[in-house]
């Protein structure tokens, strides 16, 4: 890409999936957004949850979301929810030869499936603190 761009970011986390992580989101993004330009700010939105509704058709979010997606630099995947969205957004991105960072919390609730934790293709940051989960950005960053 174009160097002195500034770099398209898709952040994902969940939405059906529960918005227990919400809060946590929200502190990636704004991290993020100091790093480039954040495609998907509203996962970060409590405002937003599981029941609401938008505004907009879910057809609408469908193709609005991967028409960023083919827009995006870097997708970083906050999956310590899990999330069939996520991991469809993980999937959709890894056939597009995204570089895909995938961010796990130590103490999350359930163990990270197989299918990411197993792929090849992505990198998974363990964390523990957000100061370990920005380390982790900031490598997946100076790499790229
Ligand atoms: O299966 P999930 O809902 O947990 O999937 C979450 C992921 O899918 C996020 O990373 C989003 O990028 C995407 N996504 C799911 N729902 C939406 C949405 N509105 N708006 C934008 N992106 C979404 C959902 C509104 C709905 C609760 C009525």
């Amino acid at each position: 890409m174009d160097r002195g761009r500034e770099r398209n970011i898709y952040f994902a986390g969940a939405i059906r999936g529960g918005r227990e992580d919400v809060r946590l989101y929200g502190e990636l993004v704004s991290h993020l957004t100091g790093l480039g330009r954040v495609l998907t700010s509203h996962v970060a939105d409590p405002r937003l949850d599981a029941a609401g509704d938008e505004g907009i058709s879910e057809a609408a979010i469908y193709s609005r979301d991967m028409a960023w997606l083919d827009s995006a630099d870097l997708v970083i995947a906050e999956v310590s929810t899990p999330s069939l969205g996520v991991g469809y957004e993980i999937a959709a991105a890894e056939a597009r030869g995204k570089r895909i960072l995938c961010l796990f919390r130590s103490d999350a609730a359930h163990t990270l499936s197989a299918m990411i934790a197993g792929n090849p293709a992505l990198r998974i940051g363990h964390y523990s603190t957000l100061a370990e989960a920005k380390d982790h950005i900031a490598r997946f960053f100076n790499e790229g």
